[in-house]
């Protein structure tokens, strides 16, 4: 190709969800030129690429949403857990209000990175998706840069295990991650759907209805809670509005970014009819109340554990006709400790099972032996034709992003991969030792998979966006954590990962999931108040743990 003069910003943002859109939202603001690229055809992150049927939030508007007054003041929502079409729309509101559109380059990827010492800047290798070999537009193109947000999210590299045979599958293949942007039409069809995570329940409940045979793999049943999805109104919109104003500062005082908190009473020092009542009313609330608003020893106490799982599997039981399935669903002896897998939300995931379309797999009693051209045979000798395998079999979460993407610090021999093979260490989950100003926002040893998406974004754009700000004010061209800053922080990390039941299941919260992922506490446990506390003592202590130069 022919080399041209490659494109200068002062700034680039990678990806376009939450963090990036805040991100370059913050960043024009602060008079930055600054630039986005995003990999997908439009906005919305994990909104965009999660495009299944029965993809939506977890999280209750109003709380998931962005707080600056421009954004929300003109916008309604109509219903309480929005699913991926809504937010895509409320993501290009967003991109309207902040006037970003010629901001962001669509259907480009960035492949690789590397920082150059001596003018303190990144070259960043861009490929553009939408074009052919063939075309007169360029492929691949470089762009240099001062400062690099990356905000890939936690979930942006998809996992398919390694079923033997599966490439020789002749239906077709699905990750709920990568769902196909045209749909896909399931009528009629034999499904299977291996995985039971938050986007295995979603997908389960409407493929049910639309195939004419289903069947789930499931390896660790879900306890997944009622959802209660109301429809929101005129007069919905108008009441959360009036309150807005005091819900976002209680957003800014709970643990996680929602409107309410974990309860501070001792699960095992209440009556027994309190407690049920308790519990009652956090089911009848709907949403995840009744795992992060509960008694505080919830998650600490086996005993007070124990107890909430039963209360749980016996409000589950009744659902489900057949006693294999209940078995299988909500097992008597827990699989792990209750609330220390991610929870999803259901509308009617266990009558599901007593559809007469539907058969359910335990991976645990059968696993899958092979994928043949036709189907899924499983340990047990049985053998289930299928047109479509649907894999909601998770990502390399939270870190997964970043590392498939080729960064090279400091040091040309040693990328962010590399430097992560054996554990992850960052300075606050932002920033990372021998990668100046390279700035990472939803990743690692950060609170993110427990915190939501937009009180995240918040909370660390509004950091960057004032640390950048503080560099142009000062002179300085570059910034990096210590060793020690950065050591100090991994350990804190995992120390707070060790606390309460967590490290009891086998999650992706710790690695789990992915072969070969070493064992520790991808995120900061210490909740979004104390996070956030921690990072603004560092930045008005003139950036403390952090090598600033000129
Ligand atoms: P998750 O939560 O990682 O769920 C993946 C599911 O796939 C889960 O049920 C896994 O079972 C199952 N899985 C993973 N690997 C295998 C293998 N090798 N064999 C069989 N089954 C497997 O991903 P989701 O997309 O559902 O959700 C991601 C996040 O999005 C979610 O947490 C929310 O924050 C939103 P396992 O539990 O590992 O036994």
């Amino acid at each position: 190709s022919i080399s041209v003069e490659p494109n200068r910003k002062e700034a680039v943002v990678i990806g376009a969800g939450f963090s990036g859109i805040y991100a370059l939202h913050k960043l024009k603001e602060a008079g930055f030129d600054v630039h986005l690229y995003e990999a997908g055809s439009g906005v919305g992150g994990i909104w965009h690429w999660n495009c299944y049927p029965g993809a939506r939030v977890d999280t209750p508007v109003p709380t998931y949403q962005l707080t600056s007054d421009e954004t929300w003041t003109g916008w309604n929502w109509s219903q309480r857990f929005p699913d991926y079409s809504e937010l895509r729309t409320y993501f290009q509101h967003l991109v309207k209000v902040w006037d970003l559109g010629s901001l962001i380059t669509f259907n480009t990827r960035v492949e690789a990175m590397r920082w150059d010492e001596q003018s303190h800047q990144w070259t960043l290798q861009l490929r553009h998706t939408n074009t052919t070999p063939s075309s007169s537009e360029q492929q691949d193109e470089e762009v240099v840069a001062r400062d690099v947000v990356v905000c890939t999210g936690f979930g942006s590299k998809p996992y398919i295990p390694p079923f033997p045979g599966l490439s020789k599958f002749q239906g077709e293949l699905h990750h709920t991650g990568l769902w196909p942007q045209t749909g896909l039409d399931m009528t009629g069809k034999r499904v299977a759907v291996i995985g039971t995570g938050a986007s295995g329940v979603q997908l389960i409940q409407e493929a049910a209805k639309q195939a004419a045979h289903l069947t789930v793999f499931q390896r660790t049943p879900n306890t997944a809670l009622p959802m209660r999805n109301d429809q929101y109104d005129e007069a919905m919109n108008e009441a959360w509005k009036k309150t807005f104003d005091d819900t976002k500062q209680t957003i800014l005082r709970t643990y996680a970014g929602f409107d309410y908190e974990f309860d501070p009473g001792s699960a095992l020092q209440v009556a027994p009819e309190v407690k049920a009542d308790f519990y009652r009313n956090l089911l009848k609330s709907g949403g995840l109340h009744f795992w992060l608003g509960t008694y505080s020893d919830v998650l600490f106490s086996e005993e007070a554990n124990a107890e909430a799982y039963e209360f749980w599997r016996q409000t589950v039981l009744p659902r489900i006709h057949d006693p294999r399935n209940q078995e299988i669903l909500a097992p008597k002896v827990a699989t792990h400790p209750f609330g220390t897998k991610r929870i999803s939300l259901e509308k009617q995931y266990f009558e599901v099972f007593n559809q007469d379309n539907v058969d359910l797999v335990s991976l645990v009693d059968n696993p899958i032996v092979e994928v043949t051209e036709t189907g899924i045979r499983t340990a047990d000798g049985g053998f289930h034709e299928l047109d479509i395998i649907c894999a909601a079999t998770g990502f390399d979460s939270v870190t997964g992003g970043i590392t498939s993407i080729d960064i090279r610090g400091t040091d040309p021999k040693e990328s962010i991969k590399d430097k992560w093979s054996n554990g992850t260490s960052t300075l606050f989950g932002i920033m990372v030792n021998d990668f100046p100003n390279l700035f990472l926002m939803y990743g690692p040893q950060a609170p993110t998979a427990f915190a939501t998406g937009p009180s995240s974004a918040e909370c660390q754009g509004d950091w960057i966006a004032a640390c950048l700000s503080y560099l142009r004010d000062h002179h300085l061209t570059r910034i990096e954590p210590t060793k020690a800053a950065e050591q100090d922080w991994r350990d804190h990390t995992l120390d707070m990962g060790e606390k309460g039941l967590f490290t009891k299941a086998k999650s992706w919260y710790y690695g789990d999931n992915i072969p070969g992922k070493p064992r520790e506490a991808l995120n900061y446990m210490a909740g979004l108040p104390t996070y956030r506390k921690k990072i603004w003592d560092s930045a008005t202590n003139d950036y403390e743990g952090f090598n600033l130069a000129a």
